[in-house]
């Protein structure tokens, strides 16, 4: 069932399967190879109208700008990022009859721990990511557009940069795309591997070449983005999904997945399991399907818990998530985020004082600094949970991390204040014994930790 859904990045099913990854190890990235596949079908559906371009599987009628995001609000796609804010609209946020420049940035920061699924779809899939970028300029109407790309997959971006030449020599990107009167100007650009760039107002400050900190929001970057200007930002994934459903229809999409969760979605698995990698399975799999699809727990231990969002989503007991399905509605119910699929799973080896030390030490590295209450607050986070890992922990250092976390929460510029608290109280919450035997007995109840 699993190896037949490839509806986005042609991962069908999990990338490590040797003959998808010899395919896609090779050079099968091309624009050639893109284009036999189907590539930038969709493009050349959208601009038959104007401009004579003929397409394989469509009649040459055209879409308008309004179609396209017609289209793409009914697939239900919603943003890969993290936050799963709705892409349609999104798109129809920006002013179309803005006189000025206008931007078009694609969000490659991937940086979440836990995450590595847009570094593939670069590596292996590029054109899908520009052709979706050029459709959501058509229907937007954005003549300039960036790629920012994680600065510590520099070989990703140096591949992403080919692509777009080649794209750009096939008439594909630049001025009056495929002889049309829509034109596009593409571009790459680097960041130096700070976390806090994935948040889509430091990027736009790294963007424009200044410190990389967030900024207040309102003003979104609908309104105030790249250099002041209306600006749309989508993550990598989201826009490699918008050729297919360009190409399929809106309602293609939305039937892969459930019905507040359109379409499919990369699950990136690590911890303990057998076969960690990158899945792509449709919304509201159940996660039960998911981790066999990985092989299952590694050796044949007993599942202890998932973070089943990215660092920043709260733990769940593995319990729980076995009764999950992997889409939005039903992680937050069960009181966590899809976020951006990166699903973390433990085993019934891991020591729970000692995973939340490893995250509390990340999210006070990755503070920018800006404001008081992350800045201290995932210091205090950090240095508690590291001494009660350490065996110097007090009675009371459980209420006093959950009050830190209390006082960070809600009171920061951007997302990644909640995103180091949320984490601490979900593993109190479910794993408290754990925390309290350590306290108590100044060592691990987990005998078995490696
Ligand atoms: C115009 C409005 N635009 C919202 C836009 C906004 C943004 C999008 C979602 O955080 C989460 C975070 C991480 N007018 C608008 C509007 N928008 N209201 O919609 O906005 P928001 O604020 O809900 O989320 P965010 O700040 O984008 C993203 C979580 O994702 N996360 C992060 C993963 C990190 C990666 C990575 O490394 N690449 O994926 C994982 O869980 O904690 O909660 O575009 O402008 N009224
Ligand atoms: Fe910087 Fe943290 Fe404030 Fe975000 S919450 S702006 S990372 S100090």
């Amino acid at each position: 069932q699993f190896e037949a859904t490839g509806v986005q990045t042609c991962f069908h099913g999990r990338h490590i399967n040797p003959q998808i990854y010899a395919d896609l190890n090779g050079s099968n990235w091309h624009l050639k190879d893109y284009e036999s596949r189907g590539g930038y079908q969709a493009l050349r559906k959208i601009l038959a109208k104007n401009s004579g371009v003929t397409a394989d599987d469509v009649t040459a009628s055209g879409m308008t700008p309004d179609q396209v995001i017609a289209v793409v609000k009914e697939s239900g796609l919603r943003g890969r990022g993290g936050a799963g804010f709705p892409t349609g609209l999104k798109w129809s946020f920006m002013p179309r009859q803005y006189a000025g420049q206008k931007y078009l940035v694609c969000n490659s920061d991937e940086g979440e721990p836990g995450t590595c699924k847009d570094r593939e779809i670069l590596q292996f899939n590029p054109h899908m990511v520009i052709e979706g970028m050029i459709i959501a300029a058509y229907a937007m109407g954005i003549a300039v557009g960036y790629n920012y790309i994680h600065g510590e997959i520099f070989k990703t971006y140096l591949r992403f940069e080919e692509a777009i030449e080649e794209a750009r020599a096939a008439g594909l990107l630049g001025n009056n795309i495929l002889g049309s009167d829509f034109s596009f100007q593409l571009h790459a650009a680097h960041g130096y591997g700070a976390y806090i760039c994935g948040e889509e107002t430091s990027l736009l400050e790294s963007l424009e070449g200044k410190k990389g900190q967030p900024r207040y929001k309102p003003p979104f970057p609908a309104s105030f983005g790249l250099y002041g200007k209306p600006t749309t930002i989508n993550n990598t994934e989201t826009f490699a999904a918008v050729p297919w459903i360009i190409r399929n229809g809106g309602q293609a999409y939305l039937a892969c997945g459930k019905p507040n969760s359109g379409g499919t979605k990369i699950f990136s698995i690590s911890g303990d399991v057998e076969l960690p990698g990158n899945y792509e399975v449709p919304m509201g799999t159940p996660f039960s399907q998911l981790l066999e699809l990985a092989g299952g727990v590694r050796s044949g231990r007993q599942l202890k818990a998932v973070i089943p969002g990215g660092s920043s989503s709260p733990v769940l007991p593995g319990s729980i998530m076995m009764d999950c399905t992997m889409d939005y509605d039903s992680i937050a119910k069960a009181g966590s985020m899809l976020g951006s699929g990166a699903v973390i799973v433990l085993d019934d080896s891991r020591c729970m004082v000692k995973s939340l030390q490893r995250l509390s030490y990340f999210y006070m590295h990755e503070s920018c600094g800006q404001c008081t209450p992350c800045r201290e607050g995932t210091g205090w986070l950090s240095r508690v949970v590291d001494r009660i890992e350490n065996g110097h922990g007090h009675v009371t250092d459980l209420d006093l991390l959950d009050n830190v976390a209390e006082n960070i929460m809600g009171r920061t510029i951007c997302a990644l204040g909640d995103a180091a608290a949320m984490p601490v109280r979900a593993m109190i919450k479910h794993f408290r014994p754990e925390f309290e035997y350590h306290v108590e007995h100044k060592t691990c109840m987990v005998p078995l930790y490696v």
